[in-house]
């Protein structure tokens, strides 16, 4: 039975990649960070109870920051598969926790794949680095492959690129098997809540239930590519198949901006939007509403306001991918369609909102409304 070590196992990929692995028949360690509350809700459907015996999945706390146990997991579980997908991967929180991010983001990796070398684990042990399209930035070149130059534009994105080239470096220097995956924006229903994606698809079926007023979002302009995380997991596990470690981008080819993702996020919702006014003056007024649809709004109400709080520092304006290298050799094909991803994340946040109602009408606390 092949085993494999999940870092970020509690995260979106992770939990995607988790279930994928299991279903091929892997024992699947993760790792999992101390939390003062529950943090692994993405996982709790394929938790096994280890006292029932036979339980395939593992769970082992420990942390990015800490070498010492990332040591002593590696040479516990001896994984024929690492896949690195941990790390602090909010780019707007990389501004304000910039050190944190290098720590967890660069250096977490340098350990990772220290650890493996000491333990003359490097020809047996295969390693996946979960690259982005930040490392892009400010793009030379568009569509982005993987010959593009980098230009990183955030805390986040410098400490990626650290990752992305001690991992090249040490598949030349000792020969390991180690892959860069250089993903595009990849969303679900799992996406955290601070995620523009999810950020829009959460607010809008909250605000079409009464729940919340208005969503206050940054750069409605920024254009970007993107995919849903099921289909971009399996390509991770793809990657460490192959005879030879490559470096591959995995994208979708096709880029649309965050105000495409608000209208067709509302129209999931049964409602019509007109955006209307430039710049931070920008607004979304509802001019029509599908039946009984949005119980809560009328038409001429305004649902969505620009707040420069969410602008960032420096932007990465457009990123869109050319996948045609994984396409070509690995045979990849994305099989959920950005406009179907809406539809399901959109659905999942209906659920969601119509149980924080119940819950508004017993009476009941709410919870807050999510920063990001
Ligand atoms: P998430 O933010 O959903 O998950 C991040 C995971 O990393 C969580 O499990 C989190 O744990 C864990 N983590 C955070 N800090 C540490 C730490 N100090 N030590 C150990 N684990 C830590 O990210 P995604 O699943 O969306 O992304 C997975 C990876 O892919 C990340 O590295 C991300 O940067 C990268 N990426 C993501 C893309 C995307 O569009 N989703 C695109 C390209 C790259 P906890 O649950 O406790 O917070
Ligand atoms: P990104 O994702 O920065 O691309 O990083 P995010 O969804 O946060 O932003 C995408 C674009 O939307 C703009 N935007 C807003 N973003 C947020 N979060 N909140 C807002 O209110 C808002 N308004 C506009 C942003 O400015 C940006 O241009 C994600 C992460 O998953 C990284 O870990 C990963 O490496 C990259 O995708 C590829």
């Amino acid at each position: 039975m092949k085993k494999a070590l999940i870092t970020g196992i509690t995260g979106q990929d992770g939990s995607y990649l988790a279930e994928f692995l299991l279903e091929k028949g892997y024992e699947v360690h993760g790792l999992k960070r101390r939390a003062s509350s529950f943090n692994t809700q993405r996982i709790d459907h394929i938790y096994q109870d280890p006292h029932e015996g036979n339980a395939r999945l593992k769970l082992h706390y420990g942390d990015l920051t800490d070498s010492s146990n990332l040591t002593r997991i590696l040479s516990e579980v001896r994984p024929d598969e690492v896949y690195n997908l941990g790390a602090q991967s909010h780019v707007a929180v990389s501004f304000e926790a910039p050190e944190y991010t290098a720590d967890v983001d660069a250096m977490g990796t340098l350990r990772l794949l220290e650890a493996i070398r000491f333990l003359g684990l490097e020809k047996t042990t295969r390693f996946y680095q979960a690259s982005t399209s930040e490392l892009y930035g400010q793009v030379a070149e568009i569509p982005q492959s993987e010959t593009t130059p980098f230009h990183p534009r955030s805390p986040y994105a410098v400490a990626k690129l650290y990752a992305y080239w001690i991992t090249v470096n040490y598949r030349e220097a000792y020969g390991l098997y180690a892959c860069n995956g250089i993903l595009f924006n990849h969303e679900s229903p799992r996406r955290g809540e601070t995620f523009v994606t999810r950020k829009i698809t959460r607010g809008l079926a909250h605000i079409a239930l009464g729940l919340e007023p208005c969503l206050y979002m940054g750069n409605i302009d920024s254009l970007r590519d993107w995919g849903h995380a099921r289909d971009y997991v399996r390509m991770q596990w793809m990657m460490l198949q192959q005879e030879a470690p490559e470096d591959f981008v995995i994208a979708t080819g096709v880029q649309y901006s965050v105000r495409q993702f608000i209208a067709w996020s509302a129209a999931e919702l049964g409602i019509s939007l007109e955006f209307s006014g430039a710049g931070v003056d920008e607004i979304a007024t509802v001019t029509a509403i599908e039946g009984d649809k949005a119980p809560a709004l009328k038409v001429g109400d305004v649902i969505m306001r620009i707040d420069p709080r969410y602008f960032r520092p420096a932007e990465v304006e457009t990123l869109l991918g050319d996948p045609s290298r994984a396409k070509a050799k690995l045979g990849w094909e994305p099989e959920i369609t950005v406009q179907q991803m809406c539809a399901e994340m959109v659905a999942g946040d209906l659920k969601e909102a119509r149980r924080h109602a119940l819950l508004k009408e017993h009476g009941m606390e709410l919870p807050v409304s999510l920063e990001g």
